[in-house]
Protein backbone atom coordinates (compact mmCIF):
# COMPACT_ATOMS: atom_id res chain seq x y z
CA UNK A 1 0.00 0.00 0.00
CA UNK A 2 0.99 3.59 -1.00
CA UNK A 3 1.81 6.06 1.60
CA UNK A 4 -0.70 9.45 0.01
CA UNK A 5 1.52 11.99 0.77
CA UNK A 6 4.38 10.67 -0.84
CA UNK A 7 5.39 12.67 -3.99
CA UNK A 8 6.33 11.38 -7.16
CA UNK A 9 9.95 12.93 -7.84
CA UNK A 10 12.02 12.43 -11.03
CA UNK A 11 15.54 12.07 -11.04
CA UNK A 12 15.53 15.94 -12.60
CA UNK A 13 13.46 16.89 -8.65
CA UNK A 14 10.92 17.45 -11.01
CA UNK A 15 7.29 16.32 -10.27
CA UNK A 16 6.98 13.55 -12.52
CA UNK A 17 3.32 13.85 -14.40
CA UNK A 18 3.40 11.56 -17.27
CA UNK A 19 3.73 7.48 -17.17
CA UNK A 20 7.01 7.32 -19.24
CA UNK A 21 9.01 10.31 -17.21
CA UNK A 22 8.21 8.69 -13.95
CA UNK A 23 9.28 5.28 -15.02
CA UNK A 24 12.66 6.79 -17.15
CA UNK A 25 15.01 5.04 -15.13
CA UNK A 26 13.20 1.88 -14.18
CA UNK A 27 11.69 0.15 -17.58
CA UNK A 28 9.88 1.14 -20.96
CA UNK A 29 5.92 1.89 -20.14
CA UNK A 30 3.81 1.09 -23.24
CA UNK A 31 0.11 -0.12 -24.61
CA UNK A 32 -1.14 -1.99 -27.25
CA UNK A 33 -3.54 -0.16 -29.82
CA UNK A 34 -5.38 -1.43 -32.65
CA UNK A 35 -5.88 0.69 -36.41
CA UNK A 36 -8.89 2.30 -35.20
CA UNK A 37 -6.99 5.07 -33.29
CA UNK A 38 -5.76 6.73 -36.60
CA UNK A 39 -9.45 7.11 -37.48
CA UNK A 40 -10.47 8.99 -34.46
CA UNK A 41 -11.23 12.43 -34.81
CA UNK A 42 -8.38 14.30 -33.92
CA UNK A 43 -6.69 11.61 -32.94
CA UNK A 44 -6.61 12.04 -29.28
CA UNK A 45 -5.69 8.84 -27.74
CA UNK A 46 -3.05 8.34 -29.83
CA UNK A 47 -1.98 12.11 -28.34
CA UNK A 48 -2.27 9.98 -25.19
CA UNK A 49 -0.24 7.62 -26.02
CA UNK A 50 2.77 9.86 -26.91
CA UNK A 51 2.32 11.65 -24.21
CA UNK A 52 2.16 8.72 -21.46
CA UNK A 53 4.23 6.33 -23.06
CA UNK A 54 7.69 5.47 -24.68
CA UNK A 55 7.28 1.56 -26.28
CA UNK A 56 3.58 0.10 -28.14
CA UNK A 57 2.07 -3.11 -29.28
CA UNK A 58 0.00 -3.71 -31.81
CA UNK A 59 -3.03 -5.53 -30.66
CA UNK A 60 -3.42 -7.09 -34.08
CA UNK A 61 -1.88 -5.73 -36.97
CA UNK A 62 0.95 -8.22 -37.46
CA UNK A 63 -0.83 -11.07 -36.67
CA UNK A 64 -0.11 -13.63 -39.39
CA UNK A 65 -4.22 -13.75 -40.03
CA UNK A 66 -4.25 -9.71 -40.79
CA UNK A 67 -1.14 -9.60 -41.92
CA UNK A 68 -1.21 -11.88 -44.38
CA UNK A 69 -4.82 -13.17 -45.18
CA UNK A 70 -3.92 -15.32 -48.62
CA UNK A 71 -0.23 -16.67 -49.84
CA UNK A 72 -0.61 -13.34 -52.48
CA UNK A 73 -2.23 -11.16 -49.84
CA UNK A 74 -0.48 -9.04 -47.71
CA UNK A 75 -2.00 -5.84 -45.76
CA UNK A 76 0.50 -4.37 -44.53
CA UNK A 77 -0.68 -0.91 -44.29
CA UNK A 78 -2.19 -0.75 -40.66
CA UNK A 79 1.40 -2.27 -39.83
CA UNK A 80 3.31 0.25 -41.34
CA UNK A 81 1.55 3.11 -40.00
CA UNK A 82 1.53 1.30 -36.42
CA UNK A 83 5.66 1.12 -37.07
CA UNK A 84 5.88 4.41 -38.69
CA UNK A 85 4.10 6.16 -35.36
CA UNK A 86 6.18 4.42 -32.99
CA UNK A 87 9.64 5.90 -34.95
CA UNK A 88 8.48 9.42 -34.98
CA UNK A 89 7.71 9.18 -31.73
CA UNK A 90 11.12 7.58 -30.69
CA UNK A 91 9.71 4.54 -29.29
CA UNK A 92 10.70 0.85 -28.75
CA UNK A 93 8.45 -1.16 -30.83
CA UNK A 94 7.12 -4.70 -30.03
CA UNK A 95 6.18 -6.89 -33.24
CA UNK A 96 3.14 -8.90 -31.89
CA UNK A 97 3.62 -11.81 -32.99
CA UNK A 98 5.78 -14.26 -35.24
CA UNK A 99 3.92 -17.47 -34.46
CA UNK A 100 0.54 -18.25 -32.53
CA UNK A 101 -2.07 -21.22 -32.21
CA UNK A 102 -4.16 -18.76 -32.85
CA UNK A 103 -5.31 -15.64 -35.67
CA UNK A 104 -3.34 -17.98 -38.08
CA UNK A 105 -4.90 -18.35 -41.49
CA UNK A 106 -5.64 -22.11 -42.15
CA UNK A 107 -3.44 -22.11 -45.80
CA UNK A 108 -0.39 -21.72 -44.08
CA UNK A 109 -0.65 -25.27 -42.79
CA UNK A 110 -1.98 -26.59 -46.15
CA UNK A 111 -0.39 -27.15 -49.30
CA UNK A 112 -2.14 -26.03 -52.84
CA UNK A 113 -4.57 -29.34 -52.44
CA UNK A 114 -5.85 -28.36 -48.88
CA UNK A 115 -3.54 -31.28 -47.86
CA UNK A 116 -1.15 -30.44 -44.59
CA UNK A 117 2.38 -29.52 -45.32
CA UNK A 118 5.36 -31.39 -44.39
CA UNK A 119 7.39 -30.45 -41.52
CA UNK A 120 10.67 -28.97 -44.31
CA UNK A 121 7.57 -26.78 -46.06
CA UNK A 122 5.80 -25.63 -43.24
CA UNK A 123 9.69 -24.12 -41.74
CA UNK A 124 10.33 -22.73 -45.01
CA UNK A 125 6.52 -21.02 -45.10
CA UNK A 126 7.61 -19.39 -41.51
CA UNK A 127 11.14 -18.55 -42.90
CA UNK A 128 9.14 -16.69 -45.50
CA UNK A 129 6.96 -14.80 -42.81
CA UNK A 130 9.94 -13.28 -40.86
CA UNK A 131 11.85 -12.81 -44.16
CA UNK A 132 9.34 -10.53 -45.46
CA UNK A 133 9.22 -8.46 -41.86
CA UNK A 134 12.67 -8.45 -41.18
CA UNK A 135 12.84 -6.54 -44.71
CA UNK A 136 10.16 -4.51 -44.29
CA UNK A 137 10.88 -3.12 -40.55
CA UNK A 138 14.62 -3.95 -40.34
CA UNK A 139 15.60 -3.01 -36.39
CA UNK A 140 12.56 -0.07 -36.86
CA UNK A 141 10.86 -3.12 -34.76
CA UNK A 142 13.07 -3.46 -31.79
CA UNK A 143 11.79 -6.48 -30.07
CA UNK A 144 9.31 -9.52 -31.67
CA UNK A 145 7.19 -12.22 -29.72
CA UNK A 146 8.49 -14.86 -31.96
CA UNK A 147 5.93 -17.30 -29.93
CA UNK A 148 3.22 -16.86 -28.01
CA UNK A 149 1.45 -18.85 -25.94
CA UNK A 150 3.03 -22.11 -26.39
CA UNK A 151 3.64 -24.25 -23.20
CA UNK A 152 0.11 -25.31 -21.24
CA UNK A 153 -0.79 -24.48 -17.44
CA UNK A 154 1.27 -28.18 -16.55
CA UNK A 155 4.28 -27.23 -18.13
CA UNK A 156 4.08 -29.53 -21.32
CA UNK A 157 4.37 -28.40 -24.73
CA UNK A 158 0.62 -27.28 -26.14
CA UNK A 159 -0.48 -29.52 -29.06
CA UNK A 160 -1.35 -27.55 -31.95
CA UNK A 161 -0.99 -27.35 -35.57
CA UNK A 162 2.74 -26.69 -35.47
CA UNK A 163 4.02 -29.51 -33.00
CA UNK A 164 1.53 -31.60 -35.50
CA UNK A 165 3.72 -30.92 -38.20
CA UNK A 166 6.58 -29.50 -36.80
CA UNK A 167 7.21 -31.94 -33.98
CA UNK A 168 8.39 -31.13 -30.55
CA UNK A 169 11.14 -28.79 -31.56
CA UNK A 170 8.67 -26.23 -32.97
CA UNK A 171 9.35 -23.39 -30.65
CA UNK A 172 13.56 -24.13 -31.05
CA UNK A 173 12.79 -23.76 -34.55
CA UNK A 174 11.05 -20.96 -34.25
CA UNK A 175 13.76 -18.87 -32.90
CA UNK A 176 16.24 -20.22 -34.86
CA UNK A 177 14.42 -18.95 -37.83
CA UNK A 178 14.34 -15.61 -36.26
CA UNK A 179 17.69 -15.15 -35.13
CA UNK A 180 19.04 -16.17 -38.35
CA UNK A 181 16.31 -13.52 -40.78
CA UNK A 182 16.26 -10.83 -38.29
CA UNK A 183 19.31 -8.10 -37.48
CA UNK A 184 21.00 -8.81 -34.46
CA UNK A 185 20.00 -5.80 -32.90
CA UNK A 186 16.03 -7.11 -32.76
CA UNK A 187 15.24 -8.57 -29.46
CA UNK A 188 13.55 -12.32 -29.24
CA UNK A 189 10.85 -12.96 -26.86
CA UNK A 190 9.04 -15.67 -25.65
CA UNK A 191 5.76 -14.59 -24.53
CA UNK A 192 2.62 -16.33 -22.90
CA UNK A 193 0.04 -15.66 -20.24
CA UNK A 194 -1.05 -17.34 -16.74
CA UNK A 195 2.60 -17.20 -15.97
CA UNK A 196 2.63 -17.12 -12.20
CA UNK A 197 1.83 -20.75 -11.46
CA UNK A 198 4.15 -22.88 -10.03
CA UNK A 199 4.15 -25.34 -12.83
CA UNK A 200 4.34 -22.81 -15.96
CA UNK A 201 6.54 -20.91 -14.22
CA UNK A 202 9.06 -23.96 -14.54
CA UNK A 203 8.03 -25.10 -17.93
CA UNK A 204 9.20 -21.64 -19.14
CA UNK A 205 12.20 -21.73 -17.40
CA UNK A 206 13.27 -25.10 -18.72
CA UNK A 207 12.42 -23.81 -22.20
CA UNK A 208 14.33 -20.87 -21.66
CA UNK A 209 17.59 -23.05 -20.20
CA UNK A 210 17.57 -25.28 -23.05
CA UNK A 211 17.39 -23.00 -25.92
CA UNK A 212 20.19 -21.29 -24.36
CA UNK A 213 21.93 -24.70 -23.94
CA UNK A 214 21.54 -25.32 -27.84
CA UNK A 215 22.88 -21.78 -28.45
CA UNK A 216 19.69 -20.33 -29.58
CA UNK A 217 19.19 -16.62 -28.48
CA UNK A 218 15.73 -15.53 -26.56
CA UNK A 219 16.63 -12.35 -25.13
CA UNK A 220 13.47 -11.80 -23.21
CA UNK A 221 10.10 -13.74 -21.22
CA UNK A 222 7.05 -11.51 -21.51
CA UNK A 223 4.66 -12.41 -18.54
CA UNK A 224 1.07 -11.38 -19.85
CA UNK A 225 -0.44 -9.82 -17.18
CA UNK A 226 -4.13 -10.43 -17.34
CA UNK A 227 -4.56 -10.51 -13.61
CA UNK A 228 -7.41 -9.55 -11.38
CA UNK A 229 -7.87 -7.39 -8.48
CA UNK A 230 -7.81 -11.05 -6.67
CA UNK A 231 -5.11 -12.47 -8.29
CA UNK A 232 -2.50 -13.50 -8.64
CA UNK A 233 -0.79 -12.84 -5.73
CA UNK A 234 2.43 -10.28 -5.37
CA UNK A 235 4.77 -13.22 -4.15
CA UNK A 236 3.67 -15.42 -7.19
CA UNK A 237 4.48 -12.68 -9.50
CA UNK A 238 8.06 -12.09 -7.32
CA UNK A 239 8.79 -15.43 -8.17
CA UNK A 240 8.30 -15.39 -11.79
CA UNK A 241 10.16 -12.35 -12.13
CA UNK A 242 13.47 -13.51 -10.39
CA UNK A 243 12.83 -17.14 -11.96
CA UNK A 244 12.86 -15.99 -15.26
CA UNK A 245 15.71 -13.38 -14.87
CA UNK A 246 17.71 -16.32 -13.25
CA UNK A 247 17.54 -17.97 -16.15
CA UNK A 248 19.23 -15.12 -17.98
CA UNK A 249 16.27 -13.29 -19.94
CA UNK A 250 15.18 -9.94 -19.62
CA UNK A 251 10.92 -9.96 -18.45
CA UNK A 252 8.95 -8.07 -19.89
CA UNK A 253 5.28 -7.45 -18.49
CA UNK A 254 3.47 -7.59 -21.52
CA UNK A 255 -0.34 -7.53 -21.81
CA UNK A 256 -1.27 -5.77 -17.95
CA UNK A 257 -4.76 -5.35 -17.46
CA UNK A 258 -6.63 -5.90 -13.79
CA UNK A 259 -10.36 -7.27 -14.35
CA UNK A 260 -12.39 -5.43 -11.86
CA UNK A 261 -15.35 -7.93 -12.82
CA UNK A 262 -16.77 -11.22 -11.50
CA UNK A 263 -14.90 -13.99 -13.55
CA UNK A 264 -16.87 -16.80 -15.03
CA UNK A 265 -15.35 -20.05 -14.44
CA UNK A 266 -14.84 -21.00 -18.15
CA UNK A 267 -12.78 -17.76 -18.68
CA UNK A 268 -9.16 -18.48 -17.84
CA UNK A 269 -9.49 -21.99 -17.57
CA UNK A 270 -8.27 -24.60 -20.20
CA UNK A 271 -6.25 -22.84 -22.92
CA UNK A 272 -8.02 -19.47 -22.34
CA UNK A 273 -9.82 -19.60 -26.06
CA UNK A 274 -9.90 -16.05 -27.30
CA UNK A 275 -13.33 -17.23 -29.50
CA UNK A 276 -14.87 -17.78 -26.23
CA UNK A 277 -18.54 -16.23 -26.32
CA UNK A 278 -20.51 -16.98 -22.96
CA UNK A 279 -23.88 -16.07 -22.79
CA UNK A 280 -24.76 -12.59 -21.31
CA UNK A 281 -25.64 -12.06 -17.19
CA UNK A 282 -26.58 -9.13 -15.64
CA UNK A 283 -24.84 -10.57 -12.60
CA UNK A 284 -21.71 -10.92 -14.31
CA UNK A 285 -21.46 -7.35 -15.38
CA UNK A 286 -22.49 -5.00 -12.02
CA UNK A 287 -20.97 -1.61 -13.19
CA UNK A 288 -22.51 -1.02 -16.59
CA UNK A 289 -23.31 2.78 -14.66
CA UNK A 290 -20.12 2.95 -13.16
CA UNK A 291 -17.53 1.78 -10.86
CA UNK A 292 -18.60 2.21 -7.13
CA UNK A 293 -15.79 4.11 -4.89
CA UNK A 294 -15.05 1.36 -2.99
CA UNK A 295 -14.13 -0.93 -6.62
CA UNK A 296 -12.02 1.65 -7.68
CA UNK A 297 -9.91 1.94 -4.67
CA UNK A 298 -9.53 -1.31 -4.29
CA UNK A 299 -8.10 -1.21 -8.13
CA UNK A 300 -5.92 1.40 -7.15
CA UNK A 301 -4.39 -0.62 -4.16
CA UNK A 302 -3.54 -3.53 -6.28
CA UNK A 303 -2.03 -1.46 -8.90
CA UNK A 304 0.32 0.10 -6.63
CA UNK A 305 1.00 -3.28 -5.28
CA UNK A 306 1.72 -4.41 -8.50
CA UNK A 307 3.91 -1.75 -8.96
CA UNK A 308 5.79 -1.39 -5.62
CA UNK A 309 6.83 -4.90 -6.94
CA UNK A 310 8.02 -3.96 -10.79
CA UNK A 311 9.65 -0.92 -8.95
CA UNK A 312 11.48 -3.38 -6.35
CA UNK A 313 12.70 -5.43 -9.48
CA UNK A 314 13.34 -2.77 -12.17
CA UNK A 315 16.85 -4.30 -12.56
CA UNK A 316 15.27 -7.45 -14.54
CA UNK A 317 12.80 -5.58 -15.85
CA UNK A 318 12.77 -4.12 -19.84
CA UNK A 319 9.24 -3.16 -20.31
CA UNK A 320 5.66 -3.00 -18.48
CA UNK A 321 3.14 -3.17 -21.41
CA UNK A 322 -1.07 -2.22 -20.85
CA UNK A 323 -3.36 -4.43 -23.04
CA UNK A 324 -4.59 -1.18 -24.23
CA UNK A 325 -4.50 2.94 -23.93
CA UNK A 326 -7.93 3.60 -21.95
CA UNK A 327 -10.93 1.69 -20.66
CA UNK A 328 -12.99 2.19 -23.74
CA UNK A 329 -10.55 0.30 -25.58
CA UNK A 330 -9.85 -3.03 -23.23
CA UNK A 331 -10.42 -6.14 -25.02
CA UNK A 332 -11.97 -6.86 -21.75
CA UNK A 333 -15.00 -5.09 -22.68
CA UNK A 334 -15.97 -8.18 -25.30
CA UNK A 335 -14.36 -10.90 -23.87
CA UNK A 336 -15.20 -13.40 -22.68
CA UNK A 337 -18.98 -12.16 -22.56
CA UNK A 338 -19.56 -9.64 -25.48
CA UNK A 339 -20.99 -6.10 -24.13
CA UNK A 340 -19.51 -5.80 -20.77
CA UNK A 341 -18.56 -2.58 -18.96
CA UNK A 342 -15.09 -3.32 -17.53
CA UNK A 343 -12.80 -1.03 -16.34
CA UNK A 344 -9.13 -2.33 -15.86
CA UNK A 345 -6.29 0.13 -16.94
CA UNK A 346 -5.55 3.61 -15.98
CA UNK A 347 -7.15 6.07 -17.96
CA UNK A 348 -11.20 5.72 -17.94
CA UNK A 349 -13.54 5.79 -20.99
CA UNK A 350 -12.75 10.02 -21.82
CA UNK A 351 -8.75 9.44 -21.18
CA UNK A 352 -8.46 10.74 -18.05
CA UNK A 353 -6.64 9.75 -15.26
CA UNK A 354 -8.58 7.04 -12.64
CA UNK A 355 -7.33 6.95 -8.78
CA UNK A 356 -5.19 3.85 -10.18
CA UNK A 357 -2.93 6.27 -12.07
CA UNK A 358 -2.52 8.25 -9.47
CA UNK A 359 -2.04 5.52 -7.05
CA UNK A 360 0.94 4.62 -9.11
CA UNK A 361 2.19 8.12 -10.03
CA UNK A 362 2.90 8.69 -6.00
CA UNK A 363 4.80 5.45 -5.93
CA UNK A 364 8.54 6.02 -4.31
CA UNK A 365 10.91 5.00 -7.29
CA UNK A 366 14.16 6.13 -5.93
CA UNK A 367 14.73 2.74 -3.89
CA UNK A 368 16.59 0.30 -7.23
CA UNK A 369 19.49 1.15 -7.61
CA UNK A 370 19.96 0.07 -10.80
CA UNK A 371 19.29 3.18 -13.11
CA UNK A 372 18.52 3.04 -16.82
CA UNK A 373 18.05 5.71 -19.15
CA UNK A 374 14.25 4.80 -21.19
CA UNK A 375 13.82 8.57 -21.74
CA UNK A 376 12.86 8.94 -25.16
O1 LIG B 1 -6.50 -7.67 -28.12
C1 LIG B 1 -6.62 -8.67 -29.10
C2 LIG B 1 -8.06 -8.71 -29.59
O2 LIG B 1 -8.36 -7.51 -30.27
C3 LIG B 1 -8.26 -9.90 -30.50
O3 LIG B 1 -9.63 -10.00 -30.84
C4 LIG B 1 -7.79 -11.16 -29.84
C5 LIG B 1 -7.97 -12.33 -30.78
O4 LIG B 1 -7.33 -13.45 -30.40
O5 LIG B 1 -6.44 -11.02 -29.46
C6 LIG B 1 -6.24 -10.03 -28.50
O6 LIG B 1 -4.93 -10.00 -28.03
C7 LIG B 1 -4.44 -11.19 -27.41
C8 LIG B 1 -2.96 -11.24 -27.65
O7 LIG B 1 -2.69 -11.18 -29.01
C9 LIG B 1 -2.34 -12.49 -27.04
N1 LIG B 1 -2.66 -12.63 -25.65
C10 LIG B 1 -4.07 -12.51 -25.32
C11 LIG B 1 -4.64 -11.21 -25.88
C12 LIG B 1 -6.08 -11.04 -25.46
O8 LIG B 1 -6.86 -12.05 -26.06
Amino acid sequence: MVAASVTALSMSGQEATTLREKFKDHFFIGTAFGRHLHWEQGQPTLKLIDRHFNTISPTNELKWQPFQPKPDVYNHGPADAFVDFGKKNTMYVVGHVLFWHSQTPEWVFQDDDGNPLSREALLQRMRERVHFVAERYGSRINAWDVVNESIMGNGELRDSQWTRIIGDDFIEQAFRIADEELPKAVELIYNDYSMTGKRKRDGVVKLTVELKRKGLRIDGVGMQGHWSVNGPSIRDIEASIVAFSEAGVDVHITELDIDVLPRHPKMWSGNADTKLNLQQDPRLNPYRNGLPDAIQKKLAARYASIFGLLIKHSDKIKRVTFWGPTDKHSWLNGWPIKGRTNYPLLFDREGQTKPAFHAVMQLPTNSNSQKKDNSK
